[in-house]
């Protein structure tokens, strides 16, 4: 009988801790954003979600219009250049551009634009993405970077989408 007892105190227990007390905290990342020489440009804000990653991104210091803007593949923003953080994150293996009917990368985002003081804000989910270390997660053994370019994408030309150079870099990173 005690067993029978002990085993109905612990179920009543159970049902009596309210949800939110157990539920994890909703995960989130950042990446704080520099350029060539290493000077703080940027940050960058990415949140877990139902259905992908919220990201939002604030930068500066950039020219006046329109950014390509992409999650590399590798978590390395070796100055001056950013080669370190590779291509674009792209575990589905597929073609660059969001207009393209092969594409996109899952690190294809919409252009960032820039205002006249050289300032750009975007904010979006990325669909399908987790923060963590699985198959579709920018929490993987090797990370991953969030570049911006000097120049727009064109939103087809794989691998790239002949957005120029790499201006601004920010590791991902678990808050
Ligand atoms: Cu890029």
């Amino acid at each position: 009988m005690n067993l029978g007892i002990h085993a109905l105190s612990a179920a009543l227990l159970v049902t009596t801790i309210p949800a939110g007390a157990i539920a994890a905290a909703p995960a989130t990342a950042s990446a704080t954003l520099i350029r060539s020489d290493g000077t703080e440009m940027g940050h960058a804000n990415f949140t877990a979600r139902a259905g992908g990653v919220w990201l939002d991104v604030n930068a500066t210091g950039l020219s006046p219009g329109s950014h390509g803007i992409h999650l590399h593949t590798t978590g390395a923003c070796t100055t001056p250049d950013f080669v370190s953080a590779g291509g674009h994150w792209n575990p589905m293996h597929r073609k660059h551009g969001l207009k393209s009917p092969e594409g996109p990368h899952m690190g294809d985002l919409p252009n960032l634009d820039v205002d006249a003081s050289g300032k750009g804000h975007a904010a979006g989910l990325i669909a399908g993405a987790t923060l963590d270390a699985g198959a579709m997660g920018l929490l993987d053994a090797d990370g991953s970077a969030l570049v911006i370019h000097a120049g727009p994408d064109d939103n087809m030309t794989d691998p790239s989408g002949n957005s120029g150079g790499r201006q601004l870099c920010g590791v991902v990173k678990a808050d």
